[in-house]
């Protein structure tokens, strides 16, 4: 009697305890990559406190998933990440009962996400993009004439234009697995390629480049671009919009505009899974499902300028948007985007290796 008695007192506090502490959803993001009013509004709707942290690299995000513990619930790696990380183990399927507003994806993105996780077993898609170039028209203009090659890779490949355009400064992507493919791409090589032999000709590429670029990073060139602190990144897609945007709203006479390189350039899908080890499962299904939202989903994209993979949401997307092929590219664009599939372990170790050499400039 006495046991069951204490027994029930301690499972009554307990009760009260976790009424007492707020439901809590921990989700770590890419910066610069949502309506931030869609974040109160998650908390209003569902009652569970958010916390929002966020990244501007692949590989970091890699690094606390794989050593586990992360404590997030919900994480948005890049597919080919993505893809390895299912195989290590680090997430757990999505349970489709918890999220209705599955219906409202967009097949043909679903069609190419199968590739790096078939069936959508373990992600949904929440942006994606391309990796191309961004540019202050009038400073470019003036450095290398009305007719530079602001729409193709010579612009930041060819070491006589960034010879004068160290002048106004470059922001080169920290993204290894994006920027060596763009190079093999500029050289005429198949961009995917996991050949060792193949890959190490990107080198080459950035050690002609290498002295011009001020700064490899992921983020700060958007506020840079903005400001006129540089006048070309190379960049994703969204981020360079932002800068536009930016600049148009300081109205500080900077105008910033992306291109998709002739060449071709990598198109990207960022995707949102659980981590196998993750505090709050359901929690995070109620986050993917409130993102999944067919308004919700088109308000996170009428702020950042990167293409829905949810169909539901075009109709709730600004048609300026929705037309902009840089945005949403058009057929003929499509044909000039190619993706990349993860390196297996032992090319990434080369991989990394390489970049960081290619970064220290050694
Ligand atoms: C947002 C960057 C997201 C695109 N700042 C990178 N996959």
């Amino acid at each position: 009697m006495t046991t069951k008695y204490l027994m029930s007192g301690i499972a009554a506090a307990a009760l009260t305890a976790g009424m007492a502490a707020a439901e809590e959803v921990r989700v770590y993001n890419w910066s610069d990559y949502i309506d931030e009013d869609l974040l109160t509004q998650f908390e209003d709707e569902t009652g569970i406190d958010l916390i929002y942290d966020v990244f501007d690299s692949n590989e970091v995000l890699e690094t606390k998933l794989l050593s586990g513990g992360s404590g997030y619930d919900v994480v948005v790696p890049s597919a080919t990440f993505l893809q390895r990380q299912i195989t290590a183990g680090a997430f757990q399927p999505l349970d489709l009962a918890q999220l209705p507003n599955h219906a409202n994806l967009w097949d043909t993105i679903q069609e190419r996400t199968d590739q790096y996780d078939p069936n959508g077993e373990y992600s949904v898609n929440y942006m994606w993009g391309t990796t191309g170039i961004g540019y202050n028209i009038d400073k470019v203009a003036e450095i290398l004439g009305e007719d530079a090659p602001v729409d193709s890779w010579d612009l930041v490949f060819d070491p006589a234009n960034m010879e004068k355009l160290a002048e106004c400064g470059v922001h080169f992507l920290d993204a290894p697995t994006e920027m060596i493919p763009a190079a093999l791409n500029y050289i005429g090589e198949d961009p995917d390629s996991h050949e060792p032999e193949v890959i190490a000709k990107a080198e080459d590429v950035f050690a002609g480049v290498r002295p011009y670029i001020q700064k490899f990073g992921s983020s700060e060139y958007i506020t840079a671009l903005a400001n006129g602190d540089i006048c070309v990144a190379v960049g994703w897609s969204g981020d360079v919009f932002l800068a536009q945007f930016r600049a148009a709203e300081a109205e500080n006479g900077n105008e910033i505009d992306y291109a998709i390189p002739v060449e071709g350039a990598q198109m990207w899908f960022d995707q949102m899974a659980i981590p196998v080890d993750a505090p709050n499962p359901e929690g995070a299904h109620t986050f993917i499902n409130f993102i999944l939202d067919a308004q919700n989903a088109a308000a996170a994209t009428n702020y950042v300028w990167y293409a829905s993979g949810n169909e539901a949401a075009q109709e709730f997307i600004d048609p300026e948007i929705l037309e902009y092929p840089a945005v949403y590219p058009d057929e003929a664009t499509l044909e000039n985007l190619y993706i990349t599939r993860p390196y297996p372990a032992r090319v990434q170790r080369d991989v990394t290796r390489l970049w960081t050499r290619i970064k220290s400039g050694q």
